[in-house]
Protein backbone atom coordinates (compact mmCIF):
# COMPACT_ATOMS: atom_id res chain seq x y z
CA UNK A 1 0.00 0.00 0.00
CA UNK A 2 2.30 2.90 -1.22
CA UNK A 3 1.29 5.89 0.72
CA UNK A 4 0.15 9.29 -0.88
CA UNK A 5 1.01 11.46 2.30
CA UNK A 6 3.27 14.81 1.82
CA UNK A 7 4.85 16.67 4.57
CA UNK A 8 6.48 19.80 4.19
CA UNK A 9 9.73 20.27 2.99
CA UNK A 10 13.09 19.67 6.43
CA UNK A 11 10.23 17.47 8.14
CA UNK A 12 12.50 14.73 9.87
CA UNK A 13 11.26 11.07 10.12
CA UNK A 14 12.93 9.02 12.70
CA UNK A 15 12.59 6.00 14.76
CA UNK A 16 13.18 5.56 18.51
CA UNK A 17 14.30 3.11 20.68
CA UNK A 18 15.85 2.81 24.12
CA UNK A 19 19.10 1.55 25.51
CA UNK A 20 17.57 -0.80 28.42
CA UNK A 21 15.13 -2.57 25.92
CA UNK A 22 17.26 -3.35 23.21
CA UNK A 23 20.99 -3.08 24.58
CA UNK A 24 21.38 -6.47 26.45
CA UNK A 25 25.06 -6.82 27.31
CA UNK A 26 24.22 -5.93 31.04
CA UNK A 27 27.06 -7.28 32.58
CA UNK A 28 29.52 -5.93 29.81
CA UNK A 29 32.34 -3.14 30.26
CA UNK A 30 31.48 -2.49 33.61
CA UNK A 31 28.27 -1.47 33.56
CA UNK A 32 26.61 -0.73 36.97
CA UNK A 33 23.82 -2.67 37.74
CA UNK A 34 20.24 -0.72 37.45
CA UNK A 35 16.76 -0.96 38.99
CA UNK A 36 15.80 -2.38 35.85
CA UNK A 37 18.40 -5.36 35.99
CA UNK A 38 17.28 -6.17 39.65
CA UNK A 39 13.23 -5.75 39.03
CA UNK A 40 13.46 -8.10 36.04
CA UNK A 41 14.91 -10.52 37.90
CA UNK A 42 12.51 -10.82 40.77
CA UNK A 43 9.88 -13.82 39.94
CA UNK A 44 6.88 -12.70 38.69
CA UNK A 45 8.00 -8.97 37.27
CA UNK A 46 8.01 -9.51 33.66
CA UNK A 47 5.92 -11.97 31.71
CA UNK A 48 7.30 -15.36 30.83
CA UNK A 49 10.61 -14.35 32.57
CA UNK A 50 12.18 -12.63 30.17
CA UNK A 51 15.36 -11.38 30.77
CA UNK A 52 17.17 -8.09 29.51
CA UNK A 53 20.24 -9.51 30.25
CA UNK A 54 21.27 -10.07 26.55
CA UNK A 55 18.32 -8.52 24.85
CA UNK A 56 18.60 -8.02 21.04
CA UNK A 57 21.77 -7.39 21.95
CA UNK A 58 22.52 -4.14 19.78
CA UNK A 59 25.54 -3.50 22.01
CA UNK A 60 26.97 -5.91 19.97
CA UNK A 61 24.99 -5.58 16.51
CA UNK A 62 25.08 -1.46 16.65
CA UNK A 63 26.91 -1.78 13.51
CA UNK A 64 24.03 -4.07 11.87
CA UNK A 65 21.31 -1.82 13.02
CA UNK A 66 23.05 1.66 12.18
CA UNK A 67 22.60 0.00 8.66
CA UNK A 68 19.36 -0.77 9.00
CA UNK A 69 18.52 2.31 9.57
CA UNK A 70 20.69 4.14 6.91
CA UNK A 71 18.62 1.93 4.15
CA UNK A 72 15.39 3.34 5.95
CA UNK A 73 16.53 6.44 5.28
CA UNK A 74 15.74 8.37 8.73
CA UNK A 75 17.26 11.72 9.18
CA UNK A 76 16.91 10.95 12.56
CA UNK A 77 17.54 8.36 15.11
CA UNK A 78 16.56 8.65 18.61
CA UNK A 79 18.03 6.25 21.26
CA UNK A 80 19.36 6.78 25.15
CA UNK A 81 21.69 6.56 27.10
CA UNK A 82 22.72 4.01 29.65
CA UNK A 83 23.65 6.21 32.74
CA UNK A 84 24.54 3.06 34.64
CA UNK A 85 26.88 2.13 31.33
CA UNK A 86 28.33 6.03 31.93
CA UNK A 87 29.02 6.14 35.34
CA UNK A 88 28.01 2.77 37.18
CA UNK A 89 26.93 4.19 40.54
CA UNK A 90 25.12 7.17 39.26
CA UNK A 91 27.67 9.55 39.95
CA UNK A 92 31.44 9.83 40.49
CA UNK A 93 33.55 7.31 38.48
CA UNK A 94 33.62 7.64 34.84
CA UNK A 95 33.22 4.20 32.77
CA UNK A 96 35.12 4.99 29.76
CA UNK A 97 34.14 1.78 28.02
CA UNK A 98 30.55 3.17 28.64
CA UNK A 99 31.60 6.45 26.97
CA UNK A 100 33.70 4.71 24.46
CA UNK A 101 30.39 2.56 22.97
CA UNK A 102 28.31 6.10 22.65
CA UNK A 103 31.23 7.21 20.56
CA UNK A 104 31.09 4.26 18.13
CA UNK A 105 26.85 4.44 17.71
CA UNK A 106 27.28 8.09 17.47
CA UNK A 107 30.33 7.65 14.76
CA UNK A 108 28.26 5.09 12.84
CA UNK A 109 25.07 7.39 12.81
CA UNK A 110 26.97 10.07 11.19
CA UNK A 111 28.80 8.35 8.89
CA UNK A 112 25.50 6.99 8.11
CA UNK A 113 24.24 10.75 7.43
CA UNK A 114 22.11 10.17 10.33
CA UNK A 115 21.30 12.97 12.98
CA UNK A 116 21.37 11.50 16.74
CA UNK A 117 18.84 12.39 18.94
CA UNK A 118 19.74 10.74 22.59
CA UNK A 119 17.53 10.96 25.45
CA UNK A 120 19.27 10.98 28.91
CA UNK A 121 17.12 8.91 30.66
CA UNK A 122 14.63 6.10 29.83
CA UNK A 123 13.91 4.60 33.05
CA UNK A 124 16.99 2.86 34.16
CA UNK A 125 18.11 4.37 36.62
CA UNK A 126 21.44 3.41 38.77
CA UNK A 127 20.83 1.08 41.49
CA UNK A 128 23.06 2.86 43.80
CA UNK A 129 21.18 6.04 42.91
CA UNK A 130 17.93 3.65 43.98
CA UNK A 131 19.32 3.13 47.27
CA UNK A 132 19.87 6.49 48.24
CA UNK A 133 16.36 7.52 47.46
CA UNK A 134 16.32 7.49 43.92
CA UNK A 135 13.50 9.90 42.12
CA UNK A 136 11.70 10.59 45.71
CA UNK A 137 15.22 12.26 46.88
CA UNK A 138 16.25 15.56 45.40
CA UNK A 139 20.01 14.08 45.16
CA UNK A 140 19.01 12.77 42.16
CA UNK A 141 18.00 15.13 40.25
CA UNK A 142 21.40 17.12 41.31
CA UNK A 143 23.08 13.46 40.34
CA UNK A 144 21.31 13.96 36.34
CA UNK A 145 22.41 17.65 36.33
CA UNK A 146 26.53 16.16 36.99
CA UNK A 147 25.60 13.36 34.68
CA UNK A 148 23.91 15.88 31.66
CA UNK A 149 27.23 17.64 32.07
CA UNK A 150 29.16 14.98 31.45
CA UNK A 151 27.82 14.12 28.18
CA UNK A 152 27.13 17.33 27.18
CA UNK A 153 30.76 18.02 27.40
CA UNK A 154 32.00 14.40 25.68
CA UNK A 155 29.09 14.68 23.05
CA UNK A 156 28.20 18.24 22.19
CA UNK A 157 30.97 18.53 19.50
CA UNK A 158 28.92 15.69 17.29
CA UNK A 159 25.38 15.57 18.63
CA UNK A 160 22.92 18.46 17.87
CA UNK A 161 19.58 17.53 19.23
CA UNK A 162 19.25 16.13 22.87
CA UNK A 163 15.83 14.76 24.51
CA UNK A 164 16.20 15.03 28.74
CA UNK A 165 13.87 12.29 29.91
CA UNK A 166 11.33 10.12 28.51
CA UNK A 167 8.20 10.14 29.80
CA UNK A 168 8.28 10.96 33.27
CA UNK A 169 4.38 10.45 33.50
CA UNK A 170 4.67 6.64 32.89
CA UNK A 171 7.96 6.66 35.18
CA UNK A 172 6.03 8.01 38.15
CA UNK A 173 2.85 6.02 37.75
CA UNK A 174 3.90 2.76 36.85
CA UNK A 175 7.45 2.52 39.03
CA UNK A 176 6.32 4.53 41.66
CA UNK A 177 2.85 4.91 42.20
CA UNK A 178 2.02 1.59 41.28
CA UNK A 179 4.60 -1.74 40.94
CA UNK A 180 3.65 -2.21 37.43
CA UNK A 181 7.49 -1.09 36.94
CA UNK A 182 10.65 -0.62 38.46
CA UNK A 183 11.43 0.77 41.01
CA UNK A 184 8.05 -0.89 41.89
CA UNK A 185 7.21 1.31 44.73
CA UNK A 186 3.26 0.96 44.61
CA UNK A 187 2.99 4.66 46.61
CA UNK A 188 -0.34 5.97 44.64
CA UNK A 189 -0.33 9.64 45.36
CA UNK A 190 2.27 9.43 47.07
CA UNK A 191 4.53 9.10 44.60
CA UNK A 192 4.46 12.87 43.94
CA UNK A 193 8.05 13.62 44.74
CA UNK A 194 9.13 11.25 41.97
CA UNK A 195 7.22 14.00 39.46
CA UNK A 196 8.34 16.60 41.00
CA UNK A 197 12.19 15.59 40.91
CA UNK A 198 12.60 14.16 37.65
CA UNK A 199 10.65 17.59 36.19
CA UNK A 200 13.65 19.07 38.69
CA UNK A 201 16.16 17.23 37.10
CA UNK A 202 15.29 17.90 33.70
CA UNK A 203 15.14 21.57 34.13
CA UNK A 204 18.70 21.20 35.38
CA UNK A 205 20.12 18.92 32.75
CA UNK A 206 19.08 22.17 29.82
CA UNK A 207 20.92 24.02 31.71
CA UNK A 208 23.31 22.04 32.31
CA UNK A 209 23.68 20.98 28.35
CA UNK A 210 23.20 24.47 27.04
CA UNK A 211 26.22 25.31 28.96
CA UNK A 212 28.10 22.89 27.34
CA UNK A 213 27.25 24.31 23.58
CA UNK A 214 23.77 21.98 23.17
CA UNK A 215 22.35 23.54 19.69
CA UNK A 216 18.50 22.25 20.36
CA UNK A 217 17.15 20.49 23.48
CA UNK A 218 13.74 18.79 24.60
CA UNK A 219 12.00 16.38 26.25
CA UNK A 220 9.94 13.58 25.91
CA UNK A 221 6.64 13.36 27.21
CA UNK A 222 3.27 10.88 26.73
CA UNK A 223 0.49 12.53 26.25
CA UNK A 224 -3.24 11.07 25.18
CA UNK A 225 -6.30 12.42 25.35
CA UNK A 226 -8.65 12.15 28.39
CA UNK A 227 -12.50 11.08 27.75
CA UNK A 228 -15.29 11.72 30.22
CA UNK A 229 -16.99 8.25 30.80
CA UNK A 230 -20.08 10.69 30.30
CA UNK A 231 -21.47 13.95 30.71
CA UNK A 232 -22.30 13.48 34.74
CA UNK A 233 -20.84 16.01 37.03
CA UNK A 234 -18.74 13.16 38.34
CA UNK A 235 -16.78 11.78 35.51
CA UNK A 236 -16.36 14.98 34.17
CA UNK A 237 -14.56 15.63 37.37
CA UNK A 238 -12.87 12.98 37.44
CA UNK A 239 -11.66 12.68 33.32
CA UNK A 240 -9.87 16.95 34.47
CA UNK A 241 -8.50 15.40 37.66
CA UNK A 242 -6.48 12.32 35.92
CA UNK A 243 -5.42 14.55 32.46
CA UNK A 244 -4.17 17.19 35.17
CA UNK A 245 -2.36 14.54 37.20
CA UNK A 246 -1.10 12.43 33.83
CA UNK A 247 -0.99 14.85 31.37
CA UNK A 248 -0.48 18.50 32.96
CA UNK A 249 1.62 17.68 35.72
CA UNK A 250 4.50 16.67 33.25
CA UNK A 251 4.02 20.00 31.03
CA UNK A 252 2.43 22.73 32.61
CA UNK A 253 5.59 23.08 35.10
CA UNK A 254 7.64 22.91 32.08
CA UNK A 255 5.76 25.21 29.27
CA UNK A 256 4.57 27.91 31.58
CA UNK A 257 6.32 26.91 35.34
CA UNK A 258 3.01 26.36 37.18
CA UNK A 259 1.51 22.77 38.25
CA UNK A 260 -1.65 22.34 36.97
CA UNK A 261 -3.87 22.66 40.34
CA UNK A 262 -3.35 23.65 43.96
CA UNK A 263 -4.02 20.19 45.16
CA UNK A 264 -1.16 19.17 43.09
CA UNK A 265 1.53 21.65 43.85
CA UNK A 266 0.60 21.19 47.83
CA UNK A 267 0.81 18.13 47.53
CA UNK A 268 4.54 18.26 46.25
CA UNK A 269 4.97 20.86 49.18
CA UNK A 270 3.76 18.53 51.41
CA UNK A 271 5.41 14.98 50.04
CA UNK A 272 8.81 16.85 49.48
CA UNK A 273 8.88 18.96 52.41
CA UNK A 274 10.06 22.06 50.00
CA UNK A 275 9.18 25.52 51.31
CA UNK A 276 6.68 27.74 49.03
CA UNK A 277 10.30 29.91 47.84
CA UNK A 278 12.16 26.78 46.91
CA UNK A 279 9.34 25.35 44.66
CA UNK A 280 8.72 28.25 42.93
CA UNK A 281 12.62 28.53 42.46
CA UNK A 282 12.65 24.67 41.15
CA UNK A 283 9.54 25.98 38.65
CA UNK A 284 11.95 28.35 37.25
CA UNK A 285 14.46 26.43 36.88
CA UNK A 286 12.07 23.63 35.15
CA UNK A 287 10.57 26.00 32.74
CA UNK A 288 13.72 26.66 31.31
CA UNK A 289 13.06 27.56 27.70
CA UNK A 290 12.98 24.82 24.65
CA UNK A 291 13.74 24.65 21.36
CA UNK A 292 11.51 21.17 20.87
CA UNK A 293 8.93 19.51 22.33
CA UNK A 294 8.38 15.62 21.99
CA UNK A 295 5.10 13.82 22.12
CA UNK A 296 5.26 10.38 22.46
CA UNK A 297 1.28 9.22 21.56
CA UNK A 298 -0.19 5.68 21.94
CA UNK A 299 -4.10 5.82 22.48
CA UNK A 300 -6.54 8.05 24.71
CA UNK A 301 -7.41 7.08 27.98
CA UNK A 302 -11.16 6.95 28.89
CA UNK A 303 -11.51 8.32 32.44
CA UNK A 304 -15.03 7.97 35.14
CA UNK A 305 -15.51 8.02 38.42
CA UNK A 306 -15.14 4.82 40.70
CA UNK A 307 -18.40 3.08 40.16
CA UNK A 308 -18.69 -0.71 41.77
CA UNK A 309 -19.22 -1.70 38.36
CA UNK A 310 -16.17 -0.22 36.19
CA UNK A 311 -13.73 -2.54 35.40
CA UNK A 312 -10.40 -1.12 33.89
CA UNK A 313 -8.97 -3.94 31.95
CA UNK A 314 -7.61 -3.49 28.94
CA UNK A 315 -7.34 -0.13 29.14
CA UNK A 316 -4.62 1.56 30.83
CA UNK A 317 -2.93 -2.51 31.10
CA UNK A 318 -3.41 -1.91 35.01
CA UNK A 319 -5.89 -2.11 37.40
CA UNK A 320 -6.16 1.44 39.05
CA UNK A 321 -6.29 1.15 42.65
CA UNK A 322 -8.91 1.12 44.38
CA UNK A 323 -9.57 4.33 46.52
CA UNK A 324 -8.17 6.95 43.88
CA UNK A 325 -10.85 9.50 42.45
CA UNK A 326 -10.90 8.16 38.96
CA UNK A 327 -11.76 4.40 37.36
CA UNK A 328 -10.60 3.85 33.83
CA UNK A 329 -13.32 3.06 31.73
CA UNK A 330 -13.06 1.03 28.12
CA UNK A 331 -13.33 2.47 24.96
CA UNK A 332 -15.57 0.92 22.70
CA UNK A 333 -15.90 0.00 18.92
CA UNK A 334 -12.45 1.08 17.99
CA UNK A 335 -9.72 -1.96 16.76
CA UNK A 336 -7.07 -2.54 18.93
CA UNK A 337 -3.43 -3.50 18.63
CA UNK A 338 -2.18 -6.96 19.78
CA UNK A 339 -1.36 -5.25 23.25
CA UNK A 340 -4.64 -4.06 23.65
CA UNK A 341 -4.31 -0.72 23.61
CA UNK A 342 -7.33 0.95 21.37
CA UNK A 343 -6.34 2.62 18.10
CA UNK A 344 -7.38 6.03 18.09
CA UNK A 345 -5.82 8.17 15.16
CA UNK A 346 -7.47 11.47 15.56
CA UNK A 347 -6.24 11.21 19.33
CA UNK A 348 -2.97 12.63 18.14
CA UNK A 349 -4.84 15.13 16.67
CA UNK A 350 -7.38 15.91 19.29
CA UNK A 351 -3.48 16.24 21.90
CA UNK A 352 -1.78 18.53 19.74
CA UNK A 353 -4.80 20.57 19.54
CA UNK A 354 -5.28 20.74 23.19
CA UNK A 355 -1.15 21.27 23.30
CA UNK A 356 -1.85 24.32 21.05
CA UNK A 357 -4.62 25.35 23.05
CA UNK A 358 -2.99 25.37 26.74
CA UNK A 359 0.10 26.95 25.79
CA UNK A 360 0.38 29.88 23.61
CA UNK A 361 4.60 29.55 23.89
CA UNK A 362 4.84 25.96 22.90
CA UNK A 363 8.09 25.50 20.87
CA UNK A 364 8.06 23.13 17.78
CA UNK A 365 6.29 19.72 18.64
CA UNK A 366 8.30 16.50 17.53
CA UNK A 367 6.20 12.96 17.81
CA UNK A 368 8.89 11.08 19.51
CA UNK A 369 7.29 7.98 19.67
CA UNK A 370 3.92 6.49 18.03
CA UNK A 371 3.88 3.02 16.73
CA UNK A 372 1.84 -0.07 17.70
CA UNK A 373 2.48 -4.00 18.97
CA UNK A 374 1.57 -6.46 16.03
CA UNK A 375 3.12 -9.98 16.90
CA UNK A 376 3.45 -10.62 12.94
CA UNK A 377 6.11 -13.20 12.31
CA UNK A 378 7.94 -14.38 9.29
CA UNK A 379 5.83 -16.41 6.83
CA UNK A 380 7.21 -19.47 5.18
CA UNK A 381 8.72 -17.85 2.40
CA UNK A 382 10.42 -15.53 5.44
CA UNK A 383 8.65 -12.22 4.63
CA UNK A 384 6.77 -10.35 7.54
CA UNK A 385 3.43 -9.35 6.29
CA UNK A 386 2.39 -6.78 8.69
CA UNK A 387 -0.46 -5.22 7.00
CA UNK A 388 -1.81 -3.94 10.23
CA UNK A 389 1.41 -2.08 11.84
CA UNK A 390 1.22 -0.27 7.99
CA UNK A 391 -2.30 0.84 8.77
CA UNK A 392 -1.99 2.01 11.97
CA UNK A 393 1.30 4.72 10.90
CA UNK A 394 -0.59 5.48 7.85
CA UNK A 395 -3.77 6.54 9.74
CA UNK A 396 -1.27 8.42 12.36
CA UNK A 397 0.48 10.35 9.73
CA UNK A 398 -2.82 10.87 7.79
CA UNK A 399 -4.37 12.24 11.01
CA UNK A 400 -0.91 14.30 11.80
CA UNK A 401 -1.02 15.72 8.51
CA UNK A 402 -4.45 17.08 8.60
CA UNK A 403 -3.75 18.86 12.47
CA UNK A 404 -0.17 20.38 10.84
CA UNK A 405 -2.47 22.04 8.11
CA UNK A 406 -4.87 23.07 10.66
CA UNK A 407 -1.68 24.52 12.32
CA UNK A 408 -0.14 22.47 14.81
CA UNK A 409 3.62 23.19 14.83
CA UNK A 410 5.64 19.10 13.90
CA UNK A 411 9.02 19.59 12.81
CA UNK A 412 9.48 15.76 12.75
CA UNK A 413 7.77 12.23 13.31
CA UNK A 414 9.86 8.56 15.25
CA UNK A 415 7.89 5.55 14.66
CA UNK A 416 8.46 3.29 18.10
CA UNK A 417 10.81 1.54 17.10
CA UNK A 418 13.22 0.42 14.51
CA UNK A 419 13.27 -3.31 16.20
CA UNK A 420 11.44 -5.58 18.04
CA UNK A 421 12.64 -4.95 21.87
CA UNK A 422 12.46 -5.72 25.51
CA UNK A 423 9.05 -3.93 26.37
CA UNK A 424 9.04 -3.83 30.32
CA UNK A 425 6.70 -6.10 32.19
CA UNK A 426 5.80 -7.51 28.72
CA UNK A 427 9.09 -9.11 28.38
CA UNK A 428 9.30 -10.11 24.93
CA UNK A 429 5.81 -10.73 24.21
CA UNK A 430 4.91 -7.37 22.70
CA UNK A 431 6.29 -6.64 19.26
CA UNK A 432 6.77 -2.80 18.13
CA UNK A 433 9.54 -2.79 15.60
CA UNK A 434 9.71 -2.16 11.96
CA UNK A 435 12.58 -4.93 11.89
CA UNK A 436 11.40 -8.47 13.61
CA UNK A 437 14.00 -9.96 15.95
CA UNK A 438 14.49 -13.89 16.28
CA UNK A 439 14.80 -14.00 19.73
CA UNK A 440 16.73 -17.51 19.29
CA UNK A 441 19.02 -16.06 16.85
CA UNK A 442 18.44 -12.73 16.96
CA UNK A 443 18.31 -12.38 13.10
CA UNK A 444 16.59 -9.05 12.16
CA UNK A 445 14.51 -9.72 9.17
CA UNK A 446 12.52 -6.07 7.84
CA UNK A 447 8.97 -6.01 8.35
CA UNK A 448 6.70 -4.90 5.30
CA UNK A 449 6.11 -1.77 7.37
CA UNK A 450 9.83 -1.33 7.22
CA UNK A 451 9.45 -0.86 3.25
CA UNK A 452 6.51 1.02 3.41
CA UNK A 453 8.20 3.64 5.90
CA UNK A 454 11.33 3.87 3.82
CA UNK A 455 8.95 4.36 0.71
CA UNK A 456 7.13 6.83 2.35
CA UNK A 457 10.24 8.67 3.32
CA UNK A 458 11.86 8.43 -0.03
CA UNK A 459 8.77 9.94 -1.70
CA UNK A 460 9.23 13.02 0.41
CA UNK A 461 12.49 13.77 -0.74
CA UNK A 462 14.20 11.22 -3.79
CA UNK A 463 17.21 13.03 -4.03
CA UNK A 464 18.50 11.65 -0.19
CA UNK A 465 17.18 7.68 -1.35
CA UNK A 466 20.10 5.72 -0.59
O1 LIG B 1 8.33 0.68 24.92
C1 LIG B 1 7.75 1.84 25.43
C2 LIG B 1 8.78 2.93 25.59
O2 LIG B 1 9.81 2.53 26.43
C3 LIG B 1 8.16 4.17 26.16
N1 LIG B 1 6.98 4.56 25.42
C4 LIG B 1 6.01 3.55 25.13
C5 LIG B 1 6.67 2.35 24.49
C6 LIG B 1 5.63 1.27 24.18
O3 LIG B 1 5.03 0.84 25.35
Amino acid sequence: MPSSLVFPPGFRFGTSTSAFQIEGATDADGRGVSIWDVFAAEPGRVLGGDSPAVGIDHYHRYAEDVALLAQLGVQDYRFSFAWPRILPTGRGTVEKRGLDFYDRLIDALLTAGINPVPTLYHWDLPLALQEAGGWMARETAEAFADYASLLGEHFADRVTDWLTLNEMSVHTLYGHGLSEHAPGLGLELAALPAAHYQLLAHGLAVQRLRAAGAQRIGVANQHFPVIPASDDDADLIAAHVFADLTNWTFADPILRGVYPSDEIAGGILQLTGVSPEQLAADLRVISEPLDVYGVNYYEPTRIGAPQADRDSSGVLEVDIPEGLPFAAVPIEGVERTDFGWSIVPSGLGDILRQLRERYPELPPIIITENGASFSDGPGADGRVRDERRIRFLDAHLRALSDEMAAGANVVGYYVWSILDNFEWAAGFSERFGLVHVDLDTLARTPKDSYYWYRDLIEAQNPARSV
